[in-house]
């Protein structure tokens, strides 16, 4: 599929709700021989959901011989709510040359202004689900950042959801942080997470790298990996002195009853002290 050419309509293509490459399934390859998507276009297009509704039901973009979708030229091209996987170039390629590093406070141009991807610094996951934390390098402006799960890296198979980080300066040596909400997510969409920013004006990234999650520990309130006494200030913190809530719910939740409350910190002492029982199960 093409959208080349001059038009001077912004937004006047939209891609969405295709299969491209597939069969009516969803699933057999039917790949065409060059890009799923390539976008040439001064004009802005948009392959999927929309900035303000990027979840609306995108395109299933796979099993084609070059990139998922190709993006040559023009800005602010949105590529957002896509099912992108088993091409054989990148999923999202800006400029039409494979991956595209990251500059610093993200000054390059070229097509969609080279916009930086996110990078994950850290994943997290319950049964049934995920939250992320990333920074991004970029301007001064509003982005949404879009989570994915895969079955493998180098692909963005299944949107869980997104977030909105707003850049209020870029400062080179500490790119702005962003935590996602808890997301619905489960070990059979696959635990392979993967990011695109995406600015408005100037368009989505490529695919940042690829991060697994690590499974919550019940009853480690304070997210360090292990049991410990530090678990129980920071539920004493937490409960009666307005300290931040546990990373998950479940992190908190020792006694896996009643939500996070007293009875939590007496369940973690009686566990840590007096040869109490685990909290159970130990994964959230
Ligand atoms: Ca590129
Ligand atoms: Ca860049
Ligand atoms: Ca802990
Ligand atoms: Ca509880």
């Amino acid at each position: 599929m093409r959208i080349q050419g001059v038009n001077v309509n912004p937004n006047a293509n939209v891609v969405l709700g295709n299969l491209i490459g597939t069969k009516a399934d969803a699933v057999g390859a039917l790949g065409n021989t060059g890009h799923g998507v390539s976008v040439d276009s001064s004009a802005a297009q948009r392959v999927g959901g929309a900035f303000d509704s990027p979840n609306l039901s995108g395109n299933v973009i796979a099993n084609n011989t070059l990139d998922g979708v190709s993006v040559q030229s023009g800005v602010g091209h949105l590529v957002l709510g896509n099912s992108i996987f088993a091409n054989g170039g990148t999923p999202i390629d800006l400029g039409n040359d494979g991956p595209t590093s990251n500059d610093v406070c993200d000054a390059d141009v070229g097509p969609n202004d080279l916009q930086n991807s996110p990078e994950i610094t850290f994943a997290e996951s319950t049964a049934t689900s995920v939250r992320v934390k990333g920074t991004l390098s970029s301007p001064a402006g509003t982005y949404l950042i879009q989570v994915f799960a895969s079955d493998a890296c180098g692909r963005a198979v299944t949107p869980l959801g997104s977030t909105t980080v707003v850049v209020s300066a870029c400062a080179a040596q500490t790119p702005t942080s962003f935590t996602t909400p808890e997301l619905t997510w489960n070990e059979a969409l696959g635990g392979a997470l993967t990011l695109t920013a995406t600015n408005e004006a100037s368009g989505t990234s490529e695919i940042s790298g690829c991060v697994f999650p690590i499974p919550a520990l019940r009853g480690d309130a304070d997210n360090d990996g292990t049991w410990g006494v530090s678990d129980v200030f920071f539920l004493i913190n937490a409960l009666f002195a307005g300290g931040p809530p546990p990373f998950f719910a479940c992190l908190g939740d020792a006694s896996n009853t009643n939500g996070v409350t007293v009875e939590d910190v007496f369940y973690l002492i009686n566990f840590l002290f007096a040869g109490g029982p685990v909290p159970n199960p130990p994964l959230c």
